[in-house]
């Protein structure tokens, strides 16, 4: 069969349909095999793939034909992250529906990734916002409800004006929507949450046992976000009355330093205190002030410290100093007790407080070698050291006084040791509609109802007319809200809040195990047998969202006994951004670059190649329309070489002949292709080092192109050729697939490459005749000299002698001795 002129499509369409057709990337669940799964994050269905994608699913689907060729039974599934806020301004935009937008942008995707012939199994394919995957979320939902993981809450919430609901904490970066990047503020509303602050612990803990599997800095921020503090629970009396105030320190140590009190605006006791009395307006009108400004603006370190005096006291239960209570805009409701007890001398912002409103100071902590004045101070001393002014502590370094000085207290019932996190439960209601019904009813007499299991799914009512004001068409739809309560039959309402979207992207995973399965979310076998994910691939900008939640998930399934395993994700790898001069590719700065285009232009091979080899995976890649050019060009190359010698080739088996019969040449290829084989296998397997991999492919095609004349005329010599022919498209085809399908097909193999076995090298093969040696004289490097094979040591002196820079360095010295490393180095120590 002759090659002819290289046209990607028609070549790639070929093969795709052959691939499909022979259901070759079809798998099911079998014990008796290996498994690999491997998963690149779901795309959110906006319209076309992007560079992004392309980059993501590549690497994916090169891991993924590795895996499959290396014996492997490999999962490689895909499907779509259907709900979302996209979807509503589409529609409201284009005076059409979110489900229609989505489903036609699904369609216009999926065409788009079958036409980069990524070897996915399609037959797993799902989209989160059909009924027959979120029935399985609203089960999910009743179970947690039952089990008190769920629960409502009435509280300040994190509220986007533009997209017109409520944010999860982890959804807020610097005070803005991660969405729309519009400023979050705070709206009392009640909400759903799920208790994530229950497997705190667990989240934390895992992390230690994922090190070296997961890149660091998503560990660190995940860590980070957990934010465990291990501290004390403190109970300072107020003067003259009932009431005392807990806080929660970091620092017990430094209690005898503790000079007044900061309260949150928001803290009960805050009114109490100030009722009645002169102080209350000026109180009341600060506390004002405070609420209404973002909770993210007050904790930010720039943000200036400022307070107001309540008029009242608390008594510091050490030294019975009278503190002054003042409310401090920098303390929130929201973390440890939302009351601290300041140390103006040991923490900054008690520090600048102090010198801003003439508050005490008193150092009780100081390092071994000096003494501190708090006249003196510039700032705060925030240090270890030993213990001053602090009373029978005196003397004792601070670390140990942090747990004496809580046993103290705790004896008369006034301290307690604790832990605090900084992390909060996941409020997963969404005031939106375009995503998953939640699945309860409110009653007036019965108060919250779960929507019975039989009844399920609440689906979501497709066709409705969306709203000029962007608000969620739901509660105005009174034939859907209106329903008789499952538990009394009186008239009764539904919830018309949605689940927020992440819940579908904690648990799709799972899914994918058995995706089609419609008793049960997931087949309890095949879970078993895939889960974990072997190896996870998506930006780094889940690095806290969706790897927390889906870590958080799998868990709880786990605890409902659907999953064995702990974890959802064994490796992770975080690829890099494409950028094109140097920024980021973004609609709005006009600067993308279609991958579509390039597809008709270079084909999706030469794409795939391209993004493949520019960068290493977690590396930036700047796009380069000569970079592409560049891999069009390599597999124009090795087309043009496979038609030449197409005709020529003999052999399609790897060659028989014995090596030791080998010309000069058919020797030297055939030690390149071992090497190659060596090199791309390393690069792929130590971590996904595609770049120097497809180097290493080129430098192969190279040597052929150099070697071929010398070898076409003798059979061994073709012999030679068609087997490094046969393994440069072997292993160059998880990368560029197509290509060399059509290339192995061509010069006489049967199958497909995606089913051949990952090419082995031999050891022996990489053995050469003769070998480069460094000469060193008395350690210095003095030359290069080449040795048979297996020299003596006495053979390897003899050589270095006639090398006239080491000869030189040898001139009337007396040889103590030579030290000589087989095949790398010698010494030849002199006196
Ligand atoms: C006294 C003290 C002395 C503190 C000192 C620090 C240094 P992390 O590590 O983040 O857990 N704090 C407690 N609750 C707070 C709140 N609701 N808003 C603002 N600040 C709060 O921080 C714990 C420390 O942050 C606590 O320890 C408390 O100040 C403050 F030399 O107590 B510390
Ligand atoms: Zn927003």
């Amino acid at each position: 069969m002759a090659l002819g002129k290289y046209e990607p499509e028609a070549v790639e369409r070929k093969w795709q349909q052959k691939w499909s057709e022979s259901g070759c990337f079809e798998v099911e669940a079998d014990p008796s095999r290996e498994k690999y799964y491997v998963l690149e994050m779901f795309p959110y269905p906006s319209g076309k793939i992007h560079m992004g994608h392309v980059r993501n699913y590549s690497i994916g689907d090169v891991v993924a034909r590795y895996k499959r060729m290396q014996g492997c039974n490999v999962l490689h599934p895909m499907g779509w992250d259907a709900f979302g806020m996209p979807a509503e301004n589409a529609a409201i935009k284009h005076k059409t529906h979110p489900a229609k937008w989505t489903y036609a942008n699904i369609a216009e995707m999926r065409e788009q990734l079958r036409r980069l012939g990524y070897s996915y199994d399609w037959r797993r394919e799902l989209a989160t916002c059909r009924p027959e995957y979120y029935r399985w979320e609203q089960l999910f939902f009743q179970k947690f409800l039952e089990k008190g993981l769920l629960y409502r809450k009435n509280a300040m919430q994190n509220w986007c004006d533009t997209c017109q609901t409520v944010l999860a904490n982890e959804q807020v970066e610097d005070g803005k929507c991660w969405r729309c990047d519009s400023h979050v503020v705070q709206k009392q509303l009640e909400q759903w949450f799920l208790r994530i602050t229950d497997y705190a612990d667990e989240l934390l803990g895992w992390l230690d046992k994922m090190k070296e599997k997961w890149p660091d800095p998503v560990l660190t921020m995940q860590s980070n976000w957990i934010g465990k503090s291990y501290g004390a629970e403190l109970t300072f009396r107020v003067k003259d009355r009932e009431e005392s105030v807990n806080v929660f320190t970091t620092r017990p140590d430094t209690l005898y330093g503790a000079t007044f009190m900061s309260l949150a605006a928001e803290h009960p006791l805050v009114e109490k205190l100030i009722a009645g009395t002169d102080r209350a307006d000026e109180v009341r009108a600060f506390v004002h002030k405070c609420v209404n400004m973002d909770k993210f603006h007050r904790a930010a370190e720039d943000t200036e410290k400022e307070g107001v005096f309540t008029g009242a006291y608390c008594l510091n239960p050490v030294t019975g100093l009278e503190m002054p209570i003042y409310v401090a805009n920098f303390v929130l409701m929201g973390y440890g007790t939302g009351a601290v007890m300041a140390v103006p001398a040991h923490d900054q912002r008690d520090f600048e407080f102090a010198r801003k409103y003439g508050l005490p100071m008193q150092v009780v902590i100081r390092p071994e070698d000096r003494d501190l004045q708090p006249e003196a101070l510039t700032e705060a001393y925030t240090e270890a050291g030993v213990l001053v002014n602090s009373g029978e502590f005196d003397g004792l370094p601070n670390e140990e006084a942090k747990k004496r000085i809580v046993e103290h207290l705790d004896r008369q019932g006034l301290g307690t040791m604790t832990v605090n996190f900084r992390l909060r439960d996941w409020n997963i209601s969404r005031q939106r509609y375009w995503g998953a019904p939640i699945p309860v009813i409110h009653c007036e007499g019965c108060g919250v109802v779960p929507v019975p299991e039989d009844q399920l799914p609440v689906v979501l009512p497709e066709g409705v007319a969306m709203r000029e004001d962007g608000k969620s068409p739901l509660p105005f739809l009174e034939e859907w809200v209106k329903v008789d309560c499952p538990r009394c039959g009186r008239p009764a309402r539904r919830e018309t809040d949605t689940m927020d979207t992440f819940v579908e992207s904690s648990w799709y995973f799972l899914r994918y195990t058995d995706a089609r399965i419609d008793t049960s979310p997931f087949d309890a076998q095949a879970v078993r047998y895939w889960m974990p994910v072997d190896q996870y691939i998506g930006g780094i900008e889940h690095a806290i969202l969706h790897l927390l939640y889906a870590r958080f998930f799998t868990k709880l399934l786990r605890d409902e006994g659907y999953v064995d395993a702990d974890e959802p994700f064994e490796h992770l790898l975080t690829q890099g951004m494409v950028v094109l001069n140097g920024s980021k590719m973004s609609k709005s700065k006009g600067n993308v670059v279609d991958p579509g285009e390039m597809i008709r232009k270079y084909g999706a091979d030469a794409t795939r190649l391209f993004i493949l080899f520019a960068a290493p995976p977690e590396k930036e890649l700047e796009w380069s329309d000569r970079g592409i050019e560049g891999s069009f060009r390599f597999i124009g190359r090795l087309w043009r070489l496979a038609e030449e010698l197409e005709s020529s080739l003999v052999c399609v088996q790897p060659c028989h002949a014995v090596p030791g019969e080998l010309s000069a040449e058919a020797k030297q290829l055939r030690l390149k292709e071992h090497d190659t084989v060596r090199r791309v296998s390393r690069d792929i397997e130590n971590s996904f080092q595609f770049n120097t991999a497809i180097a290493a492919i080129m430098e192969l095609v190279n040597e052929m192109y150099a070697l071929k004349d010398a070898l076409t005329g003798t059979e061994q010599g073709r012999c030679q050729l068609s087997s490094a022919l046969a393994t440069a498209v072997t292993l160059l085809s998880p990368m560029a697939p197509h290509v060399c399908e059509e290339i192995w097909q061509a010069i006489g193999h049967g199958g497909v490459v995606a089913e051949q076995p990952w090419p082995q090298y031999d050891e022996a093969a990489l053995v050469t005749d003769e070998v480069t040696v460094v000469a060193q004289v008395c350690g210095k490097v003095r030359g290069q000299v080449s040795v048979p094979n297996g020299a003596t040591e006495e053979q390897v002196k003899a050589a270095c002698m006639a090398v006239e820079n080491v000869a030189r360095h040898l001139e009337g010295k007396q040889v103590v001795k030579v030290i000589y490393v087989p095949g790398r180095l010698v010494n030849i120590v002199v006196r």
